[in-house]
């Protein structure tokens, strides 16, 4: 239950928060998120799981949706499980997205 109470609070905040705030002329406030999703995935590599700080740091490609180069950085974490199935060194795919002001992934799975 808890689970799926922050995952529900995290698509809330997400359907909240304000698409003018990432930087540059793309407003994504008339996206269906499944299309958004699918067309945003982006490669990543695990550099580091910080459970404590709910974060993950992410080498990762450029991230059109928000306007950002390919650099490494913290990410957080839609589901806080999420940093149990990654380890550093993993190769994912994952969609990220403003929420409450902080870059998180929103989605992700193992790259193949
Ligand atoms: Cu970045």
């Amino acid at each position: 239950m808890k689970t799926s109470l922050v995952a529900a609070l995290a698509v809330t905040a997400a359907i909240f928060s304000p698409a003018g705030f990432a930087a540059g002329d793309h407003d994504h406030a008339g996206h269906d998120m499944a299309k958004m999703a699918a067309t945003a995935m982006v490669n990543g590599t695990v550099k580091k799981v910080d459970k404590k700080a709910g974060e993950v740091v992410l080498s990762h490609g450029e991230l059109t949706n928000l306007g950002m180069p390919a650099m490494t950085m913290a990410f957080r974490v839609k589901n806080p499980a999420w940093l149990d199935q990654v380890k550093s060194g993993d190769k994912i795919r994952f969609v990220a997205d403003m929420v409450n002001g902080a870059v998180t992934v929103v989605q992700f799975e193992p790259a193949k």
